[in-house]
């Protein structure tokens, strides 16, 4: 497979985007197909969206959907990595929306500086339109976006880093790995399932969210393995990869902004911060705003944009979490994470 995308969205790309259903669903069908006799080898668990999830490398995964095991197979198999590429990395319900759409601000923020409102592409269409899954890509027939050697291409993926394709691993380039409280995650997650959940299996209870949550079985869980993959390697090599928390970026939004500008290699310059560039990508990027722009329409396949959306805050567990649910978490984490810098 050969991904020729780079990382600047035209307008007319977001919507050829858009628009590429029939191609995709043949390639999905083609890519299901090689890989699917897999499943019967695998563990299997209750899911929260599908029906099932199933163990490949330690995770678990839906099949036959776009994020999947036989996705994160066909990756490895194909997917070529360049040294200049970008990659945001998250457990699902992470705040992936936000940092997408915080690093595509600033990556390119000239590009779109003397763009009156609302044609930046943030301002008309879902972050996930503007900077898109190495998971969703792979089905893609065409380039998503103009193909621009002079830039870095952006990606996210929700894969552990114990299953990225090679080529990523080898290709030394940078990588954002954005982490949240895992109750705030267990309750995002539970809220996104019941939305997207098959209506003939009816709604998820709280209890049984909890129940498979703790026990590791989340779409793309454990949780704490996830987040371990990537905390290890962060420590070996700060250079590459950039650890944060979703709940200090809420407490500081500027300054981790900002923080991201300079890892990423698009650091402000003086004319930049006096202007306050990075306030503006504060507040296009807040939950608010995105918010807002994404209350109608649908990101594919009957997922509605305002899906992505929900509370957007540090803490809503409370309103979920009984104590003694809060308790056991309390310990996985504390036995999981011991002896990490991992604290929420
Ligand atoms: S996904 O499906 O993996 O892409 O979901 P993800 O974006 O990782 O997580 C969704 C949660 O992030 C909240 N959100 C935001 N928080 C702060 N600022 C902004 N701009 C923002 N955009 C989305 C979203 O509301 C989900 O959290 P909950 O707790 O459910 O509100």
């Amino acid at each position: 497979m050969s991904i020729s995308a780079s990382n600047v969205p035209s307008l007319s790309s977001v919507t050829k985007y858009i628009d590429e259903d029939e191609h995709e669903k043949t390639k999905m069908a083609l890519i299901f197909d090689k890989y699917n006799h897999r499943l019967a080898t695998l563990p299997k668990e209750r899911g929260w969206i599908t029906e099932n999830l199933y163990m490949y490398q330690g995770f678990w995964h839906q099949s036959k959907r776009r994020m999947s095991f036989e996705t994160v197979m066909a990756l490895q198999d194909t997917f070529n990595a360049c040294p200049t590429d970008i990659y945001l990395a998250t457990l699902p319900k992470s705040g992936t929306t936000w940092l997408k759409a915080i690093v595509f601000a600033i990556v390119n923020r000239n590009r779109y500086k003397n763009d009156s409102f609302p044609t930046h592409p943030l301002l008309i269409s879902n972050p996930h339109n503007c900077l898109p899954f190495v998971e969703t890509e792979i089905f893609r027939n065409t380039p998503t976006y103009v193909n621009d050697p002079h830039s870095p291409r952006l990606f996210a993926t929700h894969i552990p880093y114990t299953s990225l394709p090679r080529s990523i691993l080898d290709s030394g380039c940078r990588l954002v790995y954005l982490c949240r409280n895992p109750k705030d995650v267990l309750v995002s997650m539970f809220h996104f399932a019941n939305k997207l959940r098959d209506k003939s299996r009816g709604p998820m209870r709280f209890e049984e969210a909890f129940e498979l949550f703790s026990k590791g079985a989340m779409p793309i869980g454990p949780y704490w393995d996830h987040v371990k993959s990537y905390h290890n390697v962060s420590l070996k090599h700060p250079t590459k990869i950039l650890f944060l928390k979703y709940d200090d970026m809420k407490v500081d939004t500027v300054n981790h902004v900002k923080r991201l500008s300079t890892f990423l290699g698009y650091p402000f310059t003086e004319a930049e911060n006096d202007d306050g560039a990075v306030q503006e990508i504060v507040r296009m990027c807040s939950f608010e705003n995105l918010r807002e722009v994404n209350k109608h329409g649908d990101l594919r396949e009957g997922i509605p944009n305002d899906a992505f959306f929900r509370e957007g805050t540090v803490g809503d567990w409370t309103n979920h979490l009984t104590s003694e649910m809060s308790e056991i978490l309390d310990q996985i984490t504390n036995e999981k994470f011991h002896g990490l810098d991992i604290l929420f």
